[in-house]
């Protein structure tokens, strides 16, 4: 192969394929692979990004899959107004007060002048519970469980991600009321397991679950419990939320309900939520130098079939192609039948759009009536009688779903040290590792260690040691959990 034609191939590659590696040079490979792979786009608002096609339908999966969930659990739907009044959404001063910076008013229409300035909902606590103080009067009325799928806006100063942070996302925002504290409380971790679901089962994401600390705890709340991801470029990040705000909001916004006997009592209130930062979660854990790489269960577009086009063979390889789609009809599957690109720009690009698997079909392959099936998370290609192909790929994609999960498990796994003494504290604070270690649970402690190294708790997870005893390993003080500290995003 001439100097030339290689040249040709790599200046391609630069303007097509990804360019940076994702260990050396991870915030370019990050922008790269978003663009490249067509999940996004920015826009001339800094910190909003386009949802392309790609990326809305990864998020149309996690919605029906979760949409799914709660609606058997009996949540129902609805929507409120994007804009809340001043005075409602100061109505609760505690649960706004360190986010106030943050929030987006409308203070016009036109040239002129609004009497009451309105916010752009960072979060719709207070224009939802200003209905249910109307809707709520009895226990009759409850439990009352309503769900939105919307956007917000929180006008964040930090620089902006997409997906990972951005001033407008999307979300659900779960509100439900009950009247009893027990029944609220079953709830919160319901939907928590749902949370994690959706990173197990579709994303292959291992998780941990558990209760934020008082200092990272939703300040509205009375306990905040999430779903924790270790990511591998050593950051930890919370993957969604679910809070027991006891009656803080209710005895603010007035919710009461007279119970059977006749007196009258608060509801018990919970929220929850999950953002569109899931899928830049799933981009940063599963991601590779080529691009993307997607779990089945999750991936648009889940087997590629490209026919290998050679003008004598052409109709017939097509016509084969055609039949293997139909084949694997159950999956979802793109016949690329462009004849204006090559086979291997093809690879290429569905490479970088991470598809999990790609079937070659050749005439030569034909001739042994045969395929070639190639796995993105491995790169593995293997030929493949079409007899047994039906069989062959359900079991490759399932098998690409779990292999994903155990990879990203083990890396999990290995990224998790536990802290003795103050002396291994030192040593691991400054690597890209989860700190497992006792605490004294002392708001102070957890400041001070923010401020000396950068690590912050991600939470106290469930799973503790049946009994916790000696000294917090930063202050000395007795040690009342088992907590875990990170760097975070
Ligand atoms: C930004 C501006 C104003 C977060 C904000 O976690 C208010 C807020 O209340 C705010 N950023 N929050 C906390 C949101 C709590 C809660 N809301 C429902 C959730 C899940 C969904």
């Amino acid at each position: 192969m001439s100097r030339n034609h290689n040249k040709n191939n790599s200046d391609k590659r630069e303007s097509l394929g990804i360019t940076a590696s994702k260990d050396e040079e991870f915030s370019e490979w990050y922008t790269q692979v978003i663009q490249k792979a067509g999940l996004a786009d920015y826009t001339p608002v800094s910190g909003c990004i386009v949802f392309r096609p790609y990326s809305y339908a990864i998020w149309e999966k996690i919605q029906s899959f979760f949409d799914n969930k709660i609606k058997r659990s009996g949540v129902q739907n609805a929507y409120f107004p994007l804009l809340i009044p001043e005075s409602l959404l100061n109505k609760e001063k505690e649960h706004v007060e360190g986010f106030s910076p943050e929030v987006a008013w409308v203070t016009h229409a036109g040239n002129s002048k609004l009497n009451e300035k309105l916010a752009i909902r960072p979060t719709s606590e207070t224009i939802m519970y200003d209905s249910y103080r109307k809707w709520i009067r009895s226990y009759k009325d409850l439990p009352l469980r309503i769900n939105q799928w919307n956007n917000v806006v929180r006008w964040e100063f930090k620089y902006a991600m997409p997906f990972m942070r951005t001033r407008e996302f999307l979300w659900q925002e779960g509100h439900t009321a009950f009247a009893t504290k027990e029944e609220a409380d079953k709830e919160v971790l319901e939907i928590l397991d749902y949370y994690a679901q959706i990173y197990e089962e579709l994303l292959a994401i291992p998780v941990i679950k558990g209760r934020k600390t008082e200092k990272e705890k939703f300040a509205g709340a009375d306990y905040t419990t999430s779903i924790e991801i270790f990511l591998p470029v050593g950051k930890g990040i919370q993957g969604a939320t679910s809070h027991h705000l006891g009656q803080n909001f209710s005895k603010a916004f007035d919710i009461s309900f007279s119970d059977k006997d006749c007196g009258k009592g608060y509801v018990w209130q919970n929220s929850w939520g999950i953002t569109t930062r899931s899928i830049g979660i799933l981009t940063i854990m599963h991601g590779d130098n080529k691009g993307l790489v997607l779990p089945p269960k999750i991936a648009p577009v889940q087997v590629v079939v490209v026919p290998i086009i050679f003008e004598k063979s052409k109709d017939k390889v097509i016509k084969n192609a055609q039949h293997i789609k139909k084949l694997l009809g159950k999956h979802s599957v793109i016949l690329d039948d462009r004849t204006d690109y090559t086979s291997g720009f093809k690879f290429n690009e569905w490479e970088l759009k991470g598809v999990p698997i790609r079937i070659e079909i050749g005439p030569k392959d034909l001739e042994k009536k045969q395929v070639i099936l190639a796995r993105r998370d491995t790169g593995d290609k293997k030929a493949v009688k079409i007899l047994n192909l039906k069989k062959v790929v359900a079991e490759t994609l399932m098998d690409i779903q779990e292999s994903l999960f155990d990879k990203a498990k083990k890396s999990l796994d290995r990224s998790i040290v536990d802290i003795k003494d103050l002396k291994d504290f030192q040593r691991y604070a400054s690597q890209e590792k989860m700190l497992r270690m006792k605490h004294c649970g002392n708001i102070k402690c957890e400041e001070a260690i923010k401020d000396n190294s950068g690590l912050k708790t991600l939470c106290i997870p469930f799973d503790q040691p049946e009994k916790v005893e000696g000294k917090c390993p930063h202050c000395g003080e007795p040690a009342r959990y088992v907590v875990l500290f990170a760097r975070s995003y």
